[in-house]
C-alpha cells in the first residue's frame, strides 16, 4: 500500500508566500528573495510529506499565483492582449496576468468548482499555441530530486485545463483545441520521463461534472496519445463521484486512478466490480476539504477488503488536494479560542499526513493500535459531546410551519407598502455594504484583540469611522446609506464569532486567490443566536441620518457555504439552524426601526452540487434557508439579498424564488449582459419579478469609472428592466478600495444617475 496527497497548501503555515508577494509587490523585495521563500515552504511542505512516510512528494501544487495560472504559462498559451512572450515570461509579466497592468485588466478569475478558490480562466481562441512556456515546473521536479525525494509530479488534465479555459471568439470551441493541447502535454510527459519521474498526476476533476458526450469521448483518444510517453498516468478525480464513467476509465491506458471516497463514497462499489488487477485505485478517504479528525478505525474498516483485492495496487490519499484546509493545527494554542477538546476532533494539512501514515502502516501490518485507540476516544467524545447538542435548537426546528419561510404578502403588496414608507426617487441608489478597510480600522481591531485597547476604545474608534462613511454618503447623495461595515474582520467569521456552535482559529487559513486567504470558522455544534449581533452598530448609523438605513448580513448558504461545517448531521439541516439565527437578528433590527435588510448570498451558486441531478434538491433547501431567514418581518420592511462572484444564468429561477424584494448583483464586468437573462432575452424564457440593482461598475480595480461608461451601462439595463424596478449601485462591496478612487467613482456613479433621472422625466 502506498500513501500520497494530491497537492498541499502552499500559502504556508504562517502565510509565508502571502507576505512575501505583498512585499514584492510593493517593491520592498526583490525576485530573489521571494524566489527563497517559494523555495523554503516546498522543501518544508516535501520534507513533512517524506518524514509522514508518504511514497512520493507532489511536485507541481506550488504556483506564486495560481496553479491554472502556472499550467498556462508551462504550456505556452498566454492571453494574446498581452503581447507576452510564454518562453521568457519573466515573473513580474506572471503577476500582471494575474492582477492586471495600466493597458490591461487582469486575467478573469472564478471559482474553482464548488470551493472558495478562484483561479485564473485561461483565455483561448483559435489563435492560442500551446508551443511551451516557462521551465518552472521542472525546475522544481530537479529541486525536489536533488532533495532526495521520490517524486510524482501533478498538472491539471488536459480536458480540464480545456474546460476551464473560455473563448470570447463566437462560435469557436474549446475542444477545437484539443490537438494542440495534447501535443504539448506529450511534450512536458517526454521531459518529465528525461527526468526519471515515475509517476505524474493529471487532475481531471471535470469527470466528476454533468459532462456533455463530446467532452467524455475526448477522454480515451488523449489518453491514448499521452500513455505512450513512458510516464505513468494517475489520472485524479475528485468532489463528487465518477462511477458513470466507471467502464470508461478502467479501460483507459493509465497505471493509476484517483476517487473521492469522502464525496462520493459509494461509486467505490461499482469500480470494485470492474477494476482490472493490474491497474492502481488511489482512494481518498481522508476528507481534504474539511478540517474534522478522520474515524480511523472506520476508514480501516472500509478499506480492508479493498487491501485484500488490490493487494500493493491500492493507494491512499485525501479526497482531494489539501489547498482547501489549513496548514497545522499545533500552532493553535490559544485555549480560549480552540480548547483541547475542540483540538482532538480536528485535523489540518500536516495532521492528515499523518492519519495517512497510521492508516498505511495499519494495512502494512504494522501495530498502531495505540493511535487508533486515542482517535477512537477523540471520536467517541466528539459523538456523545453536549456542546453539540442543544435541544432548544431542535425543538425549534422541529415546530417550524412549512409556510414559516413566506412572506405575509405576495410582492406587489409588499411593494406599494414599501414605496409608501420610503418614498425613494426613480433609480435609488445604493452600495453593497462595506466601505474602504483602512490600515487604521484594521490597526484598532489588531490592537483590540491584543488588548492593546479598550472595549470602549474600540467601540469609539468604529463609531468614528461609521459616522464618517454616513456623512460622506450624504455628502454623495446615496438614497440608501449603509454603516459601512469597519466592524467585521470577514462577512462570515464575524457573524460566526458571535453565533453559538461556532469556534475560530488564530491560523486556520486557507488560499481564496492569489496572495488573498479566508479563516473559516469552525461550525461543530447546533447553531444559535445568543445576543443581537448587529444591531448596535446598525442602530448608531441610523441615528446620525434621516435616510433609511441599510441593515446588513451575511446570508445562511454563505455562512454555511464559507464555514468548516460539521459532518455529522445534513447541511441542510444545518443551515436551517443558521437560517433561524439570521432570522432573530432580523426580526431585531427590524424592531429597532432599520426599514431596509440586506441578506447578504454572494455563495449561493457556489454551492450548487456538482452534478446536475442534485440542483433541485439543493435549490429548494437553500432557497427556503434563505426565505426563513428573510420572513420574519412586516411587509413594509424591505429585504435586498446581493450575489457575486459567479456565473447565474442557470439558477435564475431559483435566485427569484428566493422572493427578496430587492436584488444587487454583479454585472458590469459581463457588460451587462447577463440582465438579458434575468429580462426573458436570448432564448430565455424567465422574468425576474422583483426590483433589481445590476451592478453599474467594477470594484476590483482601483480605476475610476467615467459617467459616461455607467449611463451607457444604465441605458443597456434600461432596455431590460423598467426604470420602476431598477437600482443604481456598484457591482460589490467596497472593502478592499482606498478612499481616494472610491469617493471619485460614486460621485461619478450619482452623476450617472442624475441624468438618467432627467433623461426619464423628459421622455415621460
Ligand atoms: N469572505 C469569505 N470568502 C470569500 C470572500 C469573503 N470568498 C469569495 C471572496 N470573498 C474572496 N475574496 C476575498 C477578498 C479579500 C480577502 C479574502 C477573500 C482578504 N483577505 C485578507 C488577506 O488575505 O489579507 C484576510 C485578512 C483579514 O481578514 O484582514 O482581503 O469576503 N469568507
Ligand atoms: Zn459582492
Amino acid at each position: 500500500v502506498k500513501a500520497h496527497v494530491l497537492g498541499f497548501p502552499r500559502i504556508g503555515a504562517q502565510r509565508e508566500l502571502k507576505f512575501a508577494l505583498e512585499k514584492f509587490w510593493r517593491g520592498e523585495i526583490g525576485e530573489g528573495e521571494l524566489a527563497q521563500v517559494g523555495q523554503t515552504l516546498r522543501r518544508r511542505h516535501w520534507q513533512w510529506q517524506a518524514e509522514a512516510g508518504l511514497d512520493f512528494v507532489t511536485v507541481g501544487d506550488f504556483a506564486w499565483y495560481d496553479q491554472i495560472l502556472n499550467a498556462a504559462a508551462l504550456l505556452g498559451a498566454l492571453p494574446a492582449r498581452f503581447g507576452f512572450d510564454a518562453k521568457r515570461l519573466s515573473l513580474p509579466q506572471y503577476f500582471e496576468l494575474a492582477r492586471g497592468n495600466t493597458e490591461q485588466f487582469a486575467m478573469e478569475m472564478t471559482k474553482y468548482f464548488d470551493t472558495n478558490y478562484h483561479y485564473l480562466v485561461p483565455e483561448i481562441s483559435s489563435q492560442t499555441t500551446f508551443d511551451g512556456g516557462v521551465e518552472w515546473f521542472f525546475h522544481e521536479i530537479e529541486d525536489a530530486i536533488t532533495q532526495g525525494h521520490a517524486v510524482k509530479a501533478v498538472l491539471p488534465g488536459p480536458l480540464t485545463f480545456l474546460w476551464l479555459s473560455k473563448s470570447k471568439q463566437d462560435g469557436y470551441s474549446r475542444l477545437d483545441l484539443l490537438p494542440s493541447i495534447v501535443a504539448a502535454y506529450t511534450r512536458v510527459l517526454d521531459k518529465l520521463s528525461a527526468l526519471g519521474v515515475g509517476y505524474v498526476q493529471l487532475d481531471e476533476p471535470i469527470l466528476a461534472l454533468t459532462l456533455p458526450a463530446e467532452w467524455v469521448n475526448a477522454f480515451e483518444p488523449t489518453y491514448r496519445t499521452l500513455a505512450d510517453q513512458g510516464v505513468k498516468i494517475l489520472l485524479a478525480t475528485y468532489f463528487d463521484s465518477v462511477a458513470e464513467h466507471a467502464q470508461l476509465l478502467a479501460d483507459l491506458p493509465i497505471a493509476a486512478l484517483h476517487l473521492d471516497g469522502v464525496r462520493a463514497p459509494e461509486q467505490l462499489d461499482i469500480f470494485a466490480a470492474i477494476w482490472p488487477a493490474n491497474k492502481t485505485l488511489s482512494l481518498g478517504v481522508i476528507d481534504g476539504r474539511n478540517i474534522w479528525a478522520a474515524d480511523l478505525t472506520k476508514v480501516l474498516g472500509s478499506l480492508k477488503p479493498w487491501h485484500a483485492k488490490l493487494g500493493a495496487q491500492l493507494w491512499i490519499a485525501p479526497s482531494c488536494s489539501l489547498l482547501h484546509t489549513p496548514v497545522d493545527l499545533e500552532q493553535e494554542t490559544k485555549e480560549e479560542q480552540l480548547d483541547v477538546e475542540l483540538k482532538s476532533w480536528l485535523a489540518f494539512a500536516k495532521q492528515k499526513l499523518a492519519e495517512l501514515n497510521i492508516l498505511k502502516q495499519a494495512l502494512n501490518g504494522k501495530d498502531v493500535q495505540a493511535e487508533l485507540d486515542k482517535n477512537q476516544d477523540a471520536h467517541h467524545a466528539r459523538r456523545t459531546s453536549k456542546r453539540i447538542h442543544n435541544s432548544a435548537v431542535a425543538a425549534r426546528l422541529a415546530a417550524l410551519a412549512p409556510t414559516a419561510d413566506q412572506r405575509w404578502a405576495d410582492f406587489a403588496t409588499r411593494q406599494a407598502a414599501q414605496r409608501a414608507r420610503f418614498n425613494l426617487p426613480i433609480l435609488p441608489t445604493t452600495t453593497i455594504g462595506s466601505f474602504p478597510q483602512t490600515k487604521e480600522i484594521r490597526a484598532a481591531r489588531a490592537a483590540f484583540k491584543k488588548g492593546e485597547i479598550t472595549a470602549e476604545q474600540y467601540e469609539t474608534a468604529m463609531k468614528a469611522e461609521i459616522a464618517l462613511v454616513v456623512q460622506k454618503q450624504e455628502d454623495l447623495g446615496i438614497d440608501v446609506p449603509v454603516h459601512g461595515e469597519a466592524e467585521r474582520n470577514d462577512m462570515v467569521e464575524y457573524f460566526g464569532e458571535q453565533l453559538a456552535g461556532f469556534a475560530f482559529t488564530q491560523f486556520g487559513w486557507v488560499q481564496s486567490y492569489g496572495s488573498r486567504c479566508v479563516k473559516p470558522p469552525v461550525l461543530f455544534g447546533d447553531v444559535s443566536r445568543p445576543n443581537p449581533m448587529t444591531v448596535a452598530w446598525s442602530s448608531y448609523a441610523q441615528s446620525l441620518t434621516q435616510k433609511p438605513m441599510k441593515g446588513m448580513l451575511t446570508g445562511p448558504v454563505t455562512i454555511l457555504q464559507w464555514s468548516f461545517v460539521r459532518d455529522d448531521q445534513p447541511r441542510s439541516l444545518t443551515c436551517e439552524q443558521i437560517a433561524l439565527a439570521i432570522r432573530d437578528e432580523v426580526v431585531d433590527l427590524e424592531e429597532a426601526g432599520i426599514g431596509i435588510i440586506q441578506i447578504d448570498e454572494p455563495a449561493f451558486r457556489e454551492g450548487l452540487p456538482l452534478k446536475q441531478r442534485d440542483w433541485a434538491q439543493y435549490l429548494a433547501w437553500a432557497g427556503r434557508a434563505f426565505r426563513l431567514s428573510a420572513s420574519g418581518v412586516a411587509n413594509g420592511t424591505q429585504i435586498h439579498t446581493h450575489m457575486c462572484y459567479s456565473e447565474f444564468n442557470d439558477i435564475l429561477p431559483a435566485i427569484a424564488a428566493m422572493d427578496a424584494d430587492v436584488i444587487t448583483i454583479e454585472t458590469s464586468r459581463s457588460d451587462m449582459d447577463l440582465l438579458e437573462a434575468f429580462a426573458g432575452k436570448n432564448g430565455s424564457a424567465f422574468i425576474y419579478p422583483n426590483e433589481i440593482g445590476p451592478g453599474v461598475y467594477d470594484i476590483h480595480s482601483p480605476r475610476v469609472p467615467q459617467v459616461n461608461e455607467m449611463l451607457r451601462l444604465i441605458a443597456k439595463a434600461l432596455e431590460v428592466v423598467p426604470a420602476e424596478r431598477l437600482w443604481i449601485n456598484p457591482d460589490c462591496g467596497l472593502k478592499t478600495r482606498g478612499w481616494p478612487e472610491t469617493e471619485a467613482a460614486l460621485a461619478n456613479m450619482l452623476k450617472a444617475t442624475k441624468e438618467a433621472r432627467a433623461a426619464i422625466d423628459e421622455g415621460r
